[in-house]
């Protein structure tokens, strides 16, 4: 049996953050079409069970066609079974209200094929002989917790657990989660939703362990996670499904489990499957005399990242400029911006001045720099920036 284990889709999210009004539609439709294109996989490619382990929604309030969207892709794929657990994001009702009354499909209600959880455990039955079980807890600051000291399971049975939360590094679980040195793994950025991380509930592995779990599907990181839970299970979290700032950048997609005919876990691997890539390169262009020479190191590093036209980038300059070089961060720009989707470019290159050369000059800048030098008031480590700084206002640059 084949199964897709997805997390933090965020649909809805506003990713105002850096793109034009128009490209932040853009992204909000691909974001949003992105779950029927995940429904089409699944039934291409033989998977009959699809895990949501939390945020599918970025907020409690979803918009009509947000709600109406998943739900008419859950009820057009009858032949799969949709397992959401809701997530810090979308502790609400976001479905219910679609069902309410505002959506046209409110007499239906719930596509049958839809299978929810709640506050405390839910089992499932899956497998053509009943043995594969889809146990799952909805986790919140005040039920973390008893949640993992009642998780009970059967050892015969092939069993997936669904939680979603941060992980949680100290021996029992947390009572206090939102302490600053709560022990919470933040690793490098790769925590899911920092602006909502104190709602998230917290997982213990340790507490975990020896729980007859074969597979933690896990959700609210945003990076993908695999590893070893215990002699028995691994756990994992497949990471949001697209990038939505440059806090997640890299290759995003979720993990397919094979599970063969006597219920053991024959494959898991990682399905990349966001539209656009977003990168976060850093370019050194030290030596670099023209704008030309620039955007040739800039492109070289591009080449090498293997970036499309349909990826993203935020591109920053380092090194250090000989302080008569010729640079033109606009002109750079719009290159980038005819090689990406969306490119922003940031200049941290700092100019190098050879003060000696200067000494004896005759020139304005000569003067100016004999003048710098000789000026006690000036401390002796901030004279090159004072140099620089005179030389860009010289030149009628913008001082930065
Ligand atoms: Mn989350």
């Amino acid at each position: 049996m084949r199964i897709i284990h997805c997390a933090d889709l965020h649909l809805d999210s506003g990713l105002q953050t850096h793109l034009s009004r128009e490209k932040a539609r853009i992204r909000r439709d691909e974001l949003l079409s992105n779950f029927g294109r995940l429904a089409d996989y699944a039934s291409e490619n033989g998977v009959e069970i699809v895990l949501i382990a939390g945020d599918l929604f970025d907020r409690d309030r979803v918009s009509a066609l947000t709600g109406n969207m998943v739900l008419s892709v859950i009820a057009a794929h009858p032949g799969i079974r949709f397992y959401y657990l809701r997530g810090n994001h979308d502790k609400g009702d976001c479905l219910g209200r679609q069902t309410g009354g505002q959506s046209p499909d409110s007499k239906a209600g719930f596509p049958e094929n839809l299978f929810l959880f709640g506050s405390r455990w839910k089992t499932y039955a899956e497998g053509k002989d009943g043995r594969i079980a889809i146990a799952g807890i909805e986790l919140t600051r005040e039920n973390s917790a008893a949640a993992h000291a009642s998780l009970r399971l059967d050892p015969e049975c092939f069993n997936i657990v669904m939680m979603h939360g941060q992980l949680y590094a100290g021996g029992g679980v947390s009572g206090h989660p939102d302490r600053p040195d709560g022990g919470l793994l933040q690793k490098g950025g790769s925590v899911g939703d920092p602006g909502n991380a104190g709602n998230a509930g917290t997982i213990s592995l340790r507490a975990l362990r020896g729980k007859e779990i074969d597979y933690l599907a896990l959700g609210h990181i945003h990076r993908w996670k695999k590893d070893r839970l215990d002699g028995r299970g691994i756990y994992c979290y497949p990471g949001c499904l697209e990038g939505r700032g440059f806090d997640e950048c890299g290759e995003h997609g979720f993990a397919l489990l094979e599970i063969d005919e006597w219920n053991r876990l024959r494959s898991h691997r990682f399905i990349p499957f966001a539209r656009r890539t977003l990168y976060d390169l850093e370019v050194d262009v030290s030596g670099c005399a023209t704008t030309a020479g620039m955007t040739e190191k800039i492109k070289e590093r591009i080449r090498r990242e293997g970036c499309s036209a349909q990826d993203m980038a935020d591109i920053t300059l380092l090194g250090e400029l000989d302080v008569e070089c010729e640079k033109d961060t606009g002109y750079i720009t719009s290159v980038l911006s005819g090689m990406f989707f969306f490119a922003r470019l940031r200049d941290r290159t700092k100019l190098r001045i050879d003060t000696e050369a200067y000494l004896h000059d005759k020139s304005l800048r000569g003067e100016y720099v004999r003048k710098v030098l000789g000026d006690m008031s000036v401390p002796e480590e901030e004279k090159t920036e004072v140099i620089r700084l005179g030389f860009m206002a010289m030149d009628g640059e913008e001082l930065q």
